[in-house]
């Protein structure tokens, strides 16, 4: 039971839940393409238990019943994505029908159960068609991601409530590219520095062709972490602002100002795509609104032998999730308040938050307490619109494989049985006012 009240949002503010494509749906048949993740999921050493979503929890097969879930948890939304390979199976050129027809059945399901359909394009699956082609490191990646983007928009556009283009641009470029621990698992500067630049470009250039197709409320992801120095001293703040630089500053100064913060321009000069300043007006297209996923905060310690800037993350001593990650939640209200302050007066969406916990009534505290952020970022002026806790179901978390379960509802992976946690039952209460 949480210690909010529905109406403390007011009127229109969303309640929805999260999902990705790679995640849940399995189903890799009816001409879907390969992708990023099933070569890197397949090569030992990368996956916790060499787990991969091949199968997943059969959300292709079993999406009647885990839309049953969403409506009867009483929520307003549902964000899930688009594969990528799914529709356009080589990245580029055929569409697959078969495709088009599985999201015809989810987002038809979605009105059919009046649940609002949010959009993400892009969550990580690129089709290998393009990874051979450089991916993300290779610039042509924009008008590849700006084909597929109009494919959606023109066959789904009118039935979506809001469509994201890039889910986490940090994870895509900088996890992926340079700390190696996602698809496709690069750890080189030069490769990261392209796909930062590269990623927001392929954003901007996609909002343009999903406009062009009349898709409305076109938004993007990022994942924010509230960054903290260790320590009091210069050295360690100094280190804050440099991580802070690498995993925000470069998105919403990137987005919302036309510009990257100028301390990492200089660290990555000799990495960075020539003349990347052009696009910087593409990469700043107005937007509708802005999505942003909250986990844990990051502390920053000066360490002259870390790689970079000589700036180290440290463990907190802070309670943790069975991830390590720190529940902050007072750091979601500050990192609302500073986007809101600082970059942009779009209305924001908390498009993920949640914990990987087995100890259930721990995350039913987690989501309180950050509902509580919530409330207290909009009393400070942010304008949030709407909260989607992630994640629906227990799913493939990446690297972690099926190991951490982050789901309102437990899968049992051997028979693939939905089980709603207390935690479901919880938001159910809020939703459906019944506590
Ligand atoms: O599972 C992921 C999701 O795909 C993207 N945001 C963070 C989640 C938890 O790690």
């Amino acid at each position: 039971m949480f210690s909010v009240d529905r109406g403390d949002f007011g009127p229109g503010f969303l309640f929805g839940v999260a999902t990705a494509a790679y995640q849940i749906e399995g189903g890799q048949t009816d001409g879907r393409g390969s992708s990023i993740w099933d070569s890197f999921s397949a090569t030992p050493g990368n996956i916790k238990n060499g787990d991969t979503g091949r199968i997943a929890v059969d959300h292709y097969h079993r999406w009647p019943e885990d839309l049953d879930l969403v409506r009867d948890g009483g929520f307003d939304a549902y964000r899930f994505s688009f594969a990528w390979p799914r529709l356009l199976p080589e990245g580029t050129g055929p569409v697959n029908a078969a495709g088009l027809d599985f999201y015809d059945r989810l987002v038809d399901g979605m009105l059919a159960r009046g649940i609002k359909p949010f959009a993400t394009l892009y969550h990580w699956d690129l089709p290998s068609p393009l990874q051979d082609r450089g991916g993300w490191m290779n610039r042509d990646v924009a008008g590849w991601f700006a084909e597929y983007a109009a494919v959606v928009a023109h066959h789904f556009g009118d039935r979506l409530a809001a469509i994201a283009t890039i889910n986490e641009p940090w994870c895509v470029a900088f996890l992926s590219h340079y700390l190696g621990v996602h698809a496709p698992g690069y750890r080189d500067l030069r490769a990261a520095s392209r796909a930062m630049h590269h990623v927001l470009f392929a954003h901007g250039t996609a909002v343009a062709a999903l406009r062009a197709e009349g898709a409305k409320n076109v938004g993007i992801v990022l994942n924010l972490e509230k960054s903290e120095a260790a320590g009091a001293g210069a050295a360690d703040r100094a280190a804050q602002t440099h991580g802070d630089a690498l995993f925000n500053r470069w998105y919403l100064d990137g987005l919302f100002k036309g510009r990257y913060p100028e301390e990492l321009t200089t660290l990555l000069a000799p990495w960075l795509p020539e003349a990347f300043e052009r696009d910087m007006e593409v990469v700043s297209r107005p937007l509708d609104w802005l999505g942003v996923n909250y986990y844990t905060r990051a502390l920053y310690a000066a360490d002259p032998a870390a790689p970079l800037f000589g700036s180290r993350r440290v463990a907190g001593p802070l309670e943790k999730s069975d991830l390590g990650w720190e529940i902050y939640p007072q750091g979601l209200t500050d990192l609302l308040v500073r986007v809101a302050t600082d970059y942009t007066k779009l209305p924001i969406y908390i498009t993920e938050n949640g914990m990987s916990e087995t100890d259930d009534s721990r995350r039913v505290a987690f989501y309180d307490a950050h509902l509580k952020a919530v409330l207290a970022a909009r009393q400070q002026g942010a304008d949030v619109r709407g909260y989607f806790a992630w994640s629906l179901l227990d799913n493939y978390e990446w690297a972690e494989g099926y190991a951490s379960r982050f789901g309102l509802v437990h899968v049992d992976y051997e028979t693939q049985r939905r089980t709603p946690k207390g935690s479901y039952r919880a938001f159910q209460g809020l939703l459906h006012n019944t506590r």
